[in-house]
């Protein structure tokens, strides 16, 4: 019988701040508890673990902590720990690229630290990534700054990904997944005597001659802490397996996290703030490159215990400035674009132990992003002058979301959660212009004639069912509706000026885009089915089955744009073979697929340590009801790997495979690739407070195309009026082989 009282609930805000990870995962199987904190001296334990995601199906991480952490966690969640993300920086600076690590997990090909995360076949907008609660708004037409370039991966204490029937109260304004990510979490330690720790670490990766460094500090006694995370990382342009220099992929980043947290007696605040520089990215899939992007943010978080549960609360504002242009000697020219945004925003959380059966979750939350989207004249360009051309005009995106959630713990097998929500989204923004009245004078007077205004009253539900038929398996079926309102660029792109529409998109693809004023919201209505089957201790194998099915209704994609002043009419709307100038559209949609992952343990011995398997299968389909198939959906992929610890040594040997990509999107006229397979191999050796870790991505130089890194666009030109351009039909090549090596010193 599960005891969820003010007792379970005060040891287990205690527990945030102990250090030995057993106690905890033995405390989380009360339906209360409290994903307690990864702490170094946690994480500095040798317990020998693989070194690369492995999902817990049915217990939360025990790294994660954000605001936003619910405590009840569907089997179909999947987490990334600190030393996985840790990890992972041997081979990436790309947070968001670790996202497909995850079952069902992808990344869209963006900046050499911008890709757009993915989950089951639905990316960029519709999986919505706060960081300790924060969200960030769309701030570029290309979508170019994503939430998580803000945060290196070592500065991942922990992430947890919420499938498409997650609770509502995981959040709402997202159809695909939910990513919550955990930055300098508080780590208290024992006694009233300040104590340090951290580490520092440094890396270089051959391939594209990439290097940098991270480094985390951490003050801390019983009640208080002080936490500072950051790096840097810089790489040139990488190689494909043919040798070809892949252009603008070359990127330069830091990020920095300072964070304070005390504790007295049931209550925690932490206080934070951050920020970020990028100096330059290129951009392969772009027509532009990233040539400035800064932010900084603060945040306030508050969690509480009293005699009736827990009160959550969190407060956050940032505020980022981007700008675009070109980056020699791959792209030149001039056409300074720039954009200004702000985001504000409080969520607040109480979760009510009302019965020894029963949870209550309330909350509310709001969410406001501003944005400004300019490009300044270019002097003596009779296209891009005299005027500055207004893109979005203090565009403002105002949400308020509430909810109220049941969790019941019907018996010792079953338990349920039910969840209804309601999130009101206000949309605005001002009239705008082009760079002259000639060319682009009939569009604004168009779009400044009509109003803008528009309020979508989304509701969403979700209903989930668990059944833990004995100590080794578990069956849940999750139901849920999840809305999205359309973002800035989606209803005010207001251009149909070729070269105007070539600027908006985050897709990659080398299509122009236009906006739609009659757009509205897109509404998932998704099934999910996961079970789970694994040894009583978990030691010796795990199994995962997940599918899923979801019709979204509205489902915000693209038309080929017949709207009469529409570029290369009537060509464009029956090309096959070229880039294409498309509008934003609804239409219905269906998504489904399976994700299965699993492991197992083959040997343990003393003379030859432990040996396991891992391994992963991912497929996913999508079309809209007309036919028409969904972009970027990830073809059938997955991973074998062989893990192996003895003593301090730790390597994997993995296979990645992925199938060939030849359902594609016939209006955005998107590129087939082949199948591929990548054998990557990596090692490590940890010996008191010093861990060196070595690589080979790519074993075998593989030449190969990214199915989701859309376009090459700066590789292969053809010619054209204006000199070259952009040759339509080459897809993104991965990388060639790398050569990676860090030492991490710990102290
Ligand atoms: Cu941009």
């Amino acid at each position: 019988m599960p005891i969820h009282s003010r007792n379970t609930l005060r040891r287990a805000l205690q527990l945030t701040s102990a250090l030995v990870r057993p106690s905890i995962a033995a405390l989380c199987v009360a339906p209360l508890c409290v994903a307690p904190l990864a702490t170094s001296a946690a994480r500095a334990q040798t317990v020998p673990e693989l070194p690369t995601v492995v999902v817990r199906s049915d217990a939360p991480s025990s790294t994660v902590r954000g605001a936003a952490d619910g405590p009840f966690t569907p089997a179909d969640t999947a987490t990334i720990s600190g030393e996985e993300a840790q990890g992972a920086t041997l081979s990436t600076s790309d947070s968001g690229s670790l996202i497909s690590r995850i079952p069902g997990g992808a990344a869209w090909g963006a900046g050499g630290v911008s890709s757009l995360p993915a989950v089951n076949g639905m990316g960029a907008d519709r999986v919505q990534v706060s960081i300790n609660g924060m969200l960030f708004g769309v701030a570029c037409p290309n979508e170019m700054n994503p939430p998580m370039s803000f945060i290196n991966p070592a500065m991942i204490a922990g992430a947890r990904v919420y499938m498409g029937t997650a609770p509502v109260s995981v959040g709402g304004d997202y159809t695909g997944a939910k990513v919550d990510v955990s930055v300098a979490p508080a780590q208290f330690t024992p006694g009233q005597a300040l104590t340090t720790h951290g580490s520092v670490s440094g890396f270089y990766r051959s391939n594209g001659d990439g290097y940098g460094m991270d480094a985390n500090v951490t003050v801390s006694n019983e009640d208080t802490s002080v936490t500072y995370t950051g790096g840097w990382a810089r790489a040139s342009d990488y190689t494909a397996g043919d040798g070809t220099t892949i252009k603008s992929t070359m990127y330069e980043t830091q990020n920095h996290a300072l964070s304070v947290s005390k504790k007295l007696q049931d209550q925690l605040f932490t206080f934070q703030i951050g920020g970020q520089f990028i100096p330059s990215e290129g951009y392969v899939n772009q027509y532009m490159d990233l040539v400035d992007n800064k932010s900084i943010y603060g945040n306030a978080r508050y969690e509480g215990l009293f005699d009736w549960g827990k009160l959550e609360a969190t407060v956050f504002a940032n505020r980022v400035r981007h700008t675009m242009g070109f980056i020699e000697p791959d792209k030149s020219g001039d056409m300074p674009m720039d954009t200004r945004t702000t985001d504000l925003g409080y969520a607040v959380k109480g979760t009510f132990g009302v019965s020894a059966h029963d949870i209550v979750r309330l909350g509310n939350e709001l969410y406001y992003n501003n944005l400004d989207d300019w490009w300044p004249p270019v002097e003596g360009s009779m296209m891009m002058g005299p005027d500055t051309f207004i893109n979005i005009n203090n565009g403002q995106r105002l949400r308020l979301g509430t909810f109220g959630e049941w969790e019941r713990h019907i018996d010792d097998k079953w338990t349920a959660v039910f969840g209804l929500r309601n999130d009101i989204v206000w949309m605005n923004t001002g009239d705008v212009q082009g760079y002259n009245e000639m060319m682009y004078g009939q569009n604004a007077a168009l779009f400044n004639a009509q109003d803008h205004a528009r309020t979508d009253f989304n509701v969403d539900a979700s209903a989930i069912l668990r059944y833990e038929a004995n100590t080794s398996s578990l069956y849940e079926l999750g139901l849920a509706r999840k809305t999205r309102s359309p973002n800035f660029y989606e209803r005010y792109a207001w251009s149909t000026n070729a070269m105007a529409m070539s600027m908006i998109g985050w897709f990659g693809d080398g299509n122009g885009y236009v906006g739609n004023l009659d757009l509205v919201p897109e509404a998932a209505h998704t099934v999910s089915f996961t079970a789970t089957w694994h040894d009583p201790a978990k030691k010796v194998w795990e199994l995962r089955v997940s599918p899923y099915y979801s019709y979204v209704v509205d489902y915000i994609d693209a038309d080929r744009c017949a709207l009469s002043t529409c570029p290369n009419l009537p060509s464009n709307l029956t090309t096959t073979n070229n880039f294409v100038y498309l509008q934003f559209a609804n239409h219905d949609a269906w998504l489904y697929g399976v994700n299965i992952d699993g492991k197992l343990a083959l040997w343990d011995d003393v003379a030859y340590g432990q040996g396991a398997f891992r391994g992963s299968l991912n497929f996913v389909q999508g079309q809209r009801t007309d036919g028409v198939n969904l972009y970027h959906m990830m073809p059938l992929n997955g991973v074998v790997a062989i893990d192996h610890t003895l003593g301090h040594w730790s390597s994997s040997l993995e296979l990645q495979l992925v199938s060939s990509k030849t359902l594609v999107s016939q209006v955005r006229n998107e590129l087939e690739t082949s199948a591929y397979a990548l054998l990557n191999f990596r090692t490590s050796y940890e010996l008191d407070m010093v861990k060196v870790d070595f690589g080979v991505d790519n074993i075998f130089d593989t030449n190969y195309d990214l199915p989701l890194g859309g376009a090459n666009l700066v590789n292969y030109q053809v010619a054209s009026m204006m000199g070259s351009s952009a040759a339509w039909g080459y897809p993104v090549a991965g990388m060639g082989r790398s050569f990676n090596t860090r030492v991490t010193v710990r102290f």
